[in-house]
């Protein structure tokens, strides 16, 4: 029965419709399955399967497009239940996100940051496309020990190091978690991160083990 609703969430994103994905999340919430459930098991196969597709060229832009957008609106329906259901935690931390600067991908970045919120974090989202300097900023204004970074091209990857060459360079108090599909444990140690996850589930794990190194 899951199962079912599960290969069509991924079938919506495959074919890039909105309202379909939409529709099944609704029907997931009230069917009462766990919304992050829906989103590893139902959505993101569909994702995964257009950025393959895309990679060797049996799909293109548009689907990109199409598949992204649906994945977001279905994101939008799931993610404040997300949050309503750990609303009552202690904070674990204060954390700055953000996708690096020239990349536009939002999808991952956000779900860290809800998972993250619902493990008691107090999360500042920048959004895409952020400069150095403003992951910096704001994580001296919030007194935010912890940036999270995105990169989801091989071009914007760069930023990450570059991140965290001026964090360095400054001596300031903050750690760096990095993340993003072409993010791998080499590329992580080249440039020196003090934590690297491959998924949500992992970001709020190392988060925690560098919230307590900072303690
Ligand atoms: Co985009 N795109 N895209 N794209 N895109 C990728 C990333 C490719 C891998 C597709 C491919 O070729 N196979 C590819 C990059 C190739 C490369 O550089 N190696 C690519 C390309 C080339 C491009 C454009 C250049 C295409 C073009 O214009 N010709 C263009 C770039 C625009 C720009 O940024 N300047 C582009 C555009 C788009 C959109 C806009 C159409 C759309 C994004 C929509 C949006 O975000 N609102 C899009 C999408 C959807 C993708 C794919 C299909 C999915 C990305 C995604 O959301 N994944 C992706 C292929 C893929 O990755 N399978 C493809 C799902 C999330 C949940 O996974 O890896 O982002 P995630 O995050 C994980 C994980 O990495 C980790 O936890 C997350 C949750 O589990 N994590 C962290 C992430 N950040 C973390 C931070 C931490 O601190 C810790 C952990």
């Amino acid at each position: 029965m899951t199962a079912e609703l599960f290969n069509q969430m991924a079938q919506s994103i495959i074919d890039g419709e909105r309202d379909k994905a939409v529709h099944l999340a609704k029907e997931s919430l009230e069917k009462k399955v766990d919304p992050l459930e829906s989103i590893t098991a139902g959505y993101l196969p569909g994702v995964n399967s257009v950025g393959s597709a895309f990679a060797c060229g049996d799909a293109f832009l548009p689907e990109l497009v199409m598949a992204g957008e649906a994945m977001k609106a279905a994101m939008a329906v799931l993610e404040p239940v997300m949050k309503a259901n750990d609303s009552q935690l202690d904070i674990a931390g204060k954390i700055v996100i953000g996708t690096v600067e020239g990349d536009i991908h939002e999808i991952g970045k956000s779900l860290v940051g809800t998972m993250l919120m619902s493990s008691g974090f107090e999360v500042y989202d920048l959004g895409v496309n952020v400069p150095v300097a403003k992951f910096i900023t704001k994580a001296e204004e919030t007194g935010a020990s912890l940036v999270g970074v995105s990169a989801l091209l091989t071009t914007t990857m760069a930023k990450q190091k570059d991140l965290i060459d001026e964090v360095r360079r400054k001596n300031l108090p903050i750690k760096i978690m990095v993340g993003g599909a072409p993010v791998t444990r080499e590329w992580v140690d080249r440039i020196g991160a003090d934590g690297y996850a491959e998924d949500a589930f992992g970001a709020v794990e190392v988060a925690k083990e560098l919230m307590e190194k900072i303690k």
